[in-house]
C-alpha cells in the first residue's frame, strides 16, 4: 500500500494509486468494474444501491457533495468590490487540457471524473504520502476568500473561493529543512483531457512557488467557489489559489505536490521562457513581450480599469521580494 494514513483517517478511505491509475479500465469493463467494487467500500456501497433506487444511489454513491460546509469568512475580502457573475466565473475559464477556447472547457469538461482522486505528496518530506480528495477535505476547516483574480492576458474577476490555506497542508507533510520550492501537477488523462493530445503545452501542466510564497496566509487550495464544490472547468477537485500572481500560476486539478530543492520549470516557462517567468507576480509594470499590463477589463464591466501592483495584495506579500529587481524576476 503506497498511500500512508492520514492521522484519523481510515486506511479503507484512502484509495490505493494503483486502482487509481487504473479507473478507466474499471469504468468501462463491467468484470473490471466488479472486482473494484469490491476493494473499494464506496463504489461497492454505491453498486447496492443502484439496484433499489436512484435517489437513494445519489446519497450514498461516490459523488461530490453538493454544499462544501464553510467554517470561517471574510479574510482578506478587499472592502469594496463586487463578485463577479457565476455565469462568468465559472462559463469563461482558461483550462488548455480541454480547450485553448474560454467558453469551452464549461462543456468539455462537463463529465470529467473527480472521484476518485488521490493527491500524493512527494520529495522532500518527512514522509512521502497521499490523500484521497474527501479525506483531505474533511482534515481542514474551509474557508471562504474573497480574491481579485487577474489573468496575463488582460481580464480580470473577483470570485469567492472555497478552500484552506496551502500552508496548513504544507505544515502536515512536514518538508525537510533542504526544501525550497513546492512544485504542483496537474492530472494527465488524455483520454478525458483532449487538449493533451496536442502540443499546445508540455504536460502534465506543472507549476511552482517558492516555499514562502507557498506558506503565505493568502495562497490557498480551493476546493470550491461561490458555496459549492469546484465545477470542473475551474479545477476540481482541488487547485491552487495565489491572488497577487497572474492566473496561469493557479494550477487546476493538481494530483502531486512536490518538495524540492531547486526552482521547478513550470510548463508556460517551457512554452515561452521571454513572456512567462517563475514569478509571475502581478506588475503594472512590466510589460507582456507582446502586450501592456498597465490596464484589465473587469468582467462584467465597461472599460478598463487600471492594474495595480501584486493586484492589490502589496501590503500583504511586498515583503517577500524586498530587494528583488522585479523586471528581472518576472
Ligand atoms: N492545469 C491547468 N491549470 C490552469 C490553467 C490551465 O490551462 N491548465 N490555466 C491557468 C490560467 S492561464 C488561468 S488565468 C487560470 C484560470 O482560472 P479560472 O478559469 O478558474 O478563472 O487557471 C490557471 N490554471
Ligand atoms: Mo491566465
Amino acid at each position: 500500500m503506497l498511500a500512508k494514513k492520514a492521522p484519523g483517517i481510515k486506511s479503507s478511505e484512502v484509495t490505493p494509486r494503483k486502482l487509481y491509475l487504473n479507473r478507466r479500465e474499471f469504468i468501462a469493463g463491467s468484470a473490471a468494474r466488479a472486482a473494484y467494487a469490491a476493494t473499494n467500500p464506496l463504489f461497492s456501497r454505491s453498486l447496492v444501491i443502484e439496484r433499489q433506487d436512484a435517489s437513494a444511489a445519489a446519497s450514498a454513491a461516490p459523488q461530490v457533495p453538493q454544499k462544501p460546509a464553510v467554517a470561517k469568512r471574510g479574510e482578506f475580502t478587499p472592502p469594496d468590490e463586487r463578485n463577479t457573475p457565476y455565469a462568468d466565473a465559472t462559463g469563461y475559464t482558461n483550462f488548455y487540457e480541454f480547450s485553448t477556447a474560454k467558453r469551452d472547457p464549461a462543456v468539455l469538461a462537463r463529465n470529467f471524473r473527480t472521484r476518485p482522486w488521490v493527491l500524493s505528496v512527494e520529495g522532500l518530506v518527512k514522509a512521502p504520502r497521499s490523500f484521497a480528495i474527501d479525506d483531505l477535505i474533511r482534515l481542514f476547516p474551509l474557508e471562504e476568500r474573497i480574491y481579485r483574480w487577474r489573468c496575463v492576458e488582460g481580464w480580470s474577476m473577483v470570485i469567492p473561493w472555497i478552500g484552506f490555506p496551502l500552508a496548513e497542508f504544507i505544515k502536515k507533510c512536514e518538508p525537510s529543512p533542504s526544501a525550497k520550492f513546492v512544485e504542483f501537477t496537474t492530472l494527465f488523462d488524455p483520454e478525458q483531457m483532449p487538449f493533451q493530445k496536442t502540443k499546445v503545452l508540455e504536460w502534465p501542466y506543472l507549476e511552482g512557488l517558492r516555499l514562502d510564497e507557498a506558506m503565505h496566509p493568502l495562497t490557498l487550495l480551493a476546493v470550491g467557489m461561490y458555496e459549492e464544490y469546484l465545477p470542473p472547468q475551474n479545477g476540481a477537485p482541488i487547485r491552487l489559489v495565489v491572488p497577487w500572481k497572474y492566473g496561469f500560476k493557479s494550477i487546476k486539478s493538481i494530483v502531486r505536490i512536490r518538495f524540492i530543492e531547486k526552482m521547478p520549470k513550470s510548463a508556460w516557462m517551457k512554452a515561452r521562457p521571454e513572456e512567462y517567468g517563475f514569478y509571475a507576480n502581478v506588475n503594472p509594470f512590466v510589460s507582456h513581450p507582446r502586450w501592456s499590463q498597465a490596464t484589465e477589463r473587469r468582467i462584467g464591466e465597461d472599460g478598463k480599469r487600471k492594474t495595480v501592483v501584486f493586484n492589490g495584495y502589496e501590503a500583504e506579500v511586498g515583503s517577500l521580494y524586498s530587494g528583488m529587481n522585479l523586471k528581472r524576476y518576472y
